[in-house]
């Protein structure tokens, strides 16, 4: 038998490969997947949930595959994440054919159900795993390297949302419900640096100021949602960049992934989230804070690649917040890394101490680099809505 193993947390006894002390290929076994098992590796760089790729001999081809165990402390029903999933995946996969879309399933996560027909498997301890195919031939980026990049990975979050747009009744499950409601967000924020459980708020007294200062503003989009400005629809919710896959050979994004938080929204969470991941050159967790700027040619490239497939759908009351939305989720992200800072870093991996602190300045640093800008962006955003005019508005005689 050939296994290799990779990985701090697997370990290879004899026969069994044990993850965490769960054996490994018993879970795998479980979803239909033909063939001998050849190996299987920690993958990827989500903060959430653990990923892994496996590779298969199936009669002389190799297939390879994701598994990924849900993170059960984030999404208390895996059950309803995955009847999300497995509604979308089919949606946009039967829209892709029905559209005569080659290459289709690159371009859409597919499910490989368990043997006995779910969409998951349990293990010993009750963890849930799912299983994807495994998406060949493309990588994810962390930061961007150019508009070009820029563009298509905000067409691809325009097309991803436009596509879904034609997804019917039932409503989707909220696997995470207030997940953007930064009125809720600020309370548990508050809560965390009362309680200060961890003795970290001497550490963050700068980072505490600047939340309090602007809690007024970070609850722009959530309000405009909240009292019917700005419609609900179903989006993404997580379109940081490295949820995108980018195609190696010809560098157009091919799809979209991570779908555990596909629910209702506005379609704004997902245009500010790759306003804050895309239009900076530095990583999230960059220390060197000199290296988080706003970049107006990335902003332009992405809004422009967003909205020439949004604006099929995109109303004026939408386009108007286009720019306060990356400044909102960037602030999100800020609040978000804190809380979990104070809180003893519970949510999001951490790999040093002090990395949600880090991330949390990053955030901050960003979201000012957007106010020294904020002119220009005002000016920019408003030169690339009128480029991106809807078709109704531009051939109706009034417009
Ligand atoms: P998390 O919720 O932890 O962020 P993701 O679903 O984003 O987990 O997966 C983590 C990483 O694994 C992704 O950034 C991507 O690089 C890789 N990945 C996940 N699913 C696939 C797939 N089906 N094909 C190829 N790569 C994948
Ligand atoms: C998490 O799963 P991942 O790593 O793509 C988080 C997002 C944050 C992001 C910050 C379910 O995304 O909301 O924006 O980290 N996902 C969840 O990097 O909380
Ligand atoms: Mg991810």
């Amino acid at each position: 038998m050939s296994v290799m193993l990779t990985g701090a947390s697997i370990r290879y006894t004899g026969e069994i490969l044990l993850l965490m002390d769960i054996p490994m290929r018993e879970i795998l076994s479980r979803f239909a997947i033909y063939g001998e098992l050849e190996l299987v590796q920690p993958f990827g760089a989500g903060h959430i949930n653990h990923t892994y790729r496996s590779q298969w001999n199936q009669a002389g081809v190799r297939a390879r595959y994701t598994h990924q165990r849900i993170n059960e402390n984030v999404f208390a029903h895996p059950d309803e994440v995955m009847e999300n999933i497995e509604r979308v995946t089919r949606h946009i996969a039967e829209t892709l054919v029905r559209d005569g879309e080659g290459d289709w399933s690159r371009r859409t996560l597919t499910v490989v159900p368990s043997r006995d027909g779910k969409t998951w498997v349990r293990d010993e301890r009750g963890g849930w795993w799912r299983t994807y195919l495994f998406i060949e031939g493309t990588h994810s980026l962390e930061t961007a390297r150019s508009p070009a990049e820029a563009r298509c990975l905000g067409k691809s979050v325009g097309r991803f949302q436009k596509l879904l747009a034609g997804l019917g009744e039932p409503r989707l499950h909220e696997t995470i419900p207030d997940f953007h409601d930064m009125e809720k967000r600020y309370i548990r924020f508050y809560e965390a640096v009362a309680k200060d459980a961890c003795g970290r708020t001497k550490d963050a007294g700068a980072e505490i100021a600047f939340m309090r200062k602007n809690e007024k503003r970070g609850a722009i989009l959530i309000r405009a949602l909240k009292d019917g400005a700005i419609p609900e629809r179903i989006c993404h919710n997580d379109t940081k960049m490295n949820n995108i896959l980018i195609d190696d050979q010809d560098g157009e994004a091919r799809c979209v992934i991570d779908l555990d938080t596909v629910m209702p929204g506005t379609s704004l969470f997902d245009v500010g989230d790759l306003i804050r991941t895309v239009t900076t050159t530095a990583k999230e967790d960059e220390r060197d804070l000199s290296m988080v700027a706003f970049d107006g040619g990335l902003f332009e490239a992405l809004v422009d690649g967003y909205l020439s497939e949004a604006r099929e759908f995109f109303l004026p009351e939408e386009t108007s917040l286009i720019a306060e939305s990356g400044r909102n989720i960037t602030q999100i992200m800020a609040l978000r890394f804190l809380t979990d800072y104070l809180e003893g870093d519970h949510y999001y991996q951490t790999s040093r101490p002090g990395h949600n602190l880090d991330r949390c300045r990053n955030q901050i640093a960003l979201v000012e680099s957007m106010d020294a800008q904020w002119r220009a962006i005002m000016e920019l955003t408003a030169a690339i809505c009128e480029r991106n005019r809807p078709a109704s508005a531009v051939d109706s005689p009034e417009a």
